[in-house]
């Protein structure tokens, strides 16, 4: 499909001006209204690419859309995947500023320590498992760029699935050590429980939905890599937090993670 208005490099600059000025932008397909979820891909690849230039590395991948409840409610039934930069990743000892935000939400995730390259379409929960060094509590931000956290589908593909920082908590276990499908999570704001939720929200698996990633990338040939973090999807819905606000995941015997914005 030929765009509407502009071309895909201009869709990518106006995506990440808006990432870069912490501004809200109308959705992309108001004026290519049919942009195709391929074309989405495309630009959130010259996306990605465009933050390699400008020299960022990318350091692994996170999903979305993995919980059943949130594809039906966008009407899908698909999981997206987007990529995270080094310039992601924040710490719990420091706090995050929130003048790098547009308007965050935070979200609890289980992230995954990949230790070896898998590439393939038909890779299994299995085959995750036993390239997967650690698993670990995490929270991910997401702070979409368009305005007031609305958009199709494709938009969202675009805008490399809301992506904005991640904070991963310090108890790393292997992945055996842990049932993965029943990991029981609770997320407060300021010591009051915001959300709760268990991991099987998770494409009834968080490695269920790692697995999906990589399949769904090796049908362009490509796939994780040694070292790659993965951000297998949210387990419950996500919270708005403003500056000042502490946000704290238990995440049972996985332990916890919390970060506090300044
Ligand atoms: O990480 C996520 O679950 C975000 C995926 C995109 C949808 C959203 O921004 O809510
Ligand atoms: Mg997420």
């Amino acid at each position: 499909m030929k765009l509407m208005q502009g071309t895909e490099e201009e869709i990518v600059k106006y995506l990440l001006d808006a990432e870069k000025e912490k501004r809200e932008v109308e959705k992309i397909t108001t004026k290519n209204p049919d942009l195709t979820f391929e074309q989405a891909y495309k630009i959130q690849q010259k996306l990605i690419e465009q933050k390699e230039q400008e020299g960022l590395r990318r350091i692994g991948v996170k999903l979305g859309l993995t919980s059943k409840a949130k594809q039906e409610m966008m009407g899908v039934h698909e999981a997206i995947y987007g990529y995270l930069m080094d310039d992601m990743l924040a710490t719990e000892w420091e706090p995050v500023p929130y003048s790098s935000f547009i308007h965050p939400k935070a979200e609890p995730e289980i992230a995954f320590f990949i230790d070896e390259d898998i590439k393939g379409t038909s890779v299994t929960e299995e085959d995750i498992l036993s390239v997967t060094k650690y698993v670990a509590p995490a929270i991910e931000i997401i702070d979409s760029r368009y305005l007031d956290f609305k958009f199709t589908l494709v938009d969202v593909v675009a805008d490399n699935c809301s992506s904005s920082k991640f904070i991963v908590g310090n108890k790393w276990k292997y992945p055996e050590s842990l049932n993965l499908k029943e990991i029981g999570v609770y997320m407060s704001k300021n010591s009051e429980v915001a959300t709760v939720g268990t991991s099987a929200a998770v494409l009834g698996n968080p490695a269920a939905a790692v697995a999906w990633a990589v399949n769904k990338l090796g049908e362009t040939g490509r796939g994780l890599k040694k070292g790659d973090i993965v951000l297998s999807g949210a387990i419950t819905e996500a919270i708005s937090f403003q500056a000042e606000d502490t946000i704290l995941v238990d995440f049972a015997e996985l332990g916890s993670v919390s970060f506090s914005c300044k």
